[in-house]
């Protein structure tokens, strides 16, 4: 449980505080609302199109990451931002490809906020014109209330999650504009039910974009990758 983002609030019995908790909760979002649509102008005048990458720990982020970085450096300016409780060791995978990456560790926090988002790009120095890949904290409930200013949430859901994830953290699902269902080079282990699991992201967001990708294999990644192009010449 979060100490920051009230995520504990339902635990609370107590009428009055829990009113006053709620109202913290609130100015808290609205806060990091402000903030956030502060870094969306700021990106938008530098033409950044920065992408909230969000999931469960262990979905694949960091290894999608490398991979994409792969295939777009030396294209445009790229920068990368690690949000994990703790350690520099998904930075230090980022950097072994030669792109810059600033860790941010949130010690007991389950999120990333747009004052750290503004704070890491300050950092980071992105050259206009460039993409911007945020990796969140994982958590599939948090990141979905925070907005980093982010032009797309991109959710990551790996085969070995199960298919109901979709159903059961609605509001992630909901938030995202295209869903990158990842490790489908494991399918043929697997008891998952892969059209149930499409059936169920689209009952939560009916606009939802899903691409279906392994980050080892290769496999969806020029779909992944064609889609960030064309997002980038919209915001450029
Ligand atoms: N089989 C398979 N394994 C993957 C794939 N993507 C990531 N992994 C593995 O999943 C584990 C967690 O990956 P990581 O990128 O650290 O996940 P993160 O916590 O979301 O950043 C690692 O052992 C990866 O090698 C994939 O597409 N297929
Ligand atoms: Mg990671």
């Amino acid at each position: 449980m979060c100490g920051e983002c009230g995520c504990g609030t339902g635990q609370i019995a107590l009428e009055g505080r829990k009113r006053r908790v709620v109202r913290i909760e609130r100015n808290l979002l609205e806060k990091n609302d402000a903030l956030a649509e502060r870094n969306r102008a700021l990106f938008r005048e530098r033409g950044t199109l920065a992408l909230n990458l969000v999931s469960s720990p262990g979905s694949g982020k960091t290894t999608l990451l490398t991979a994409t970085l792969e295939r777009l450096k030396g294209r445009f300016p790229l920068g990368v931002v690690e949000g994990d409780q703790q350690t520099s060791l998904d930075a230090d995978r980022i950097r072994a490809t030669g792109v810059p990456a600033v860790q941010i560790n949130t010690g007991k926090g389950c999120h990333l906020d747009a004052d750290m988002v503004l704070r890491a790009h300050e950092d980071l120095a992105l050259a206009a014109g460039g993409v911007l890949l945020i990796e969140n904290v994982g958590n599939l409930v948090c990141p979905a209330e925070f907005d980093l200013g982010e032009a797309h949430k991109v959710v990551i859901l790996s085969v070995t999650e199960g298919e109901d994830k979709p159903l059961k953290y609605p509001d992630m699902f909901a938030a995202a504009s295209l869903m990158l269902l990842n490790k489908v080079d494991l399918l043929p282990h697997l008891a998952f039910d892969l059209e149930r699991c499409l059936a169920f992201a689209r009952q939560v967001n009916p606009g939802l974009r899903i691409i279906q990708t392994s980050a080892t294999t290769g496999q969806g990644l020029d779909e992944w990758i064609a889609w960030i192009e064309a997002e980038r010449h919209a915001c450029a």
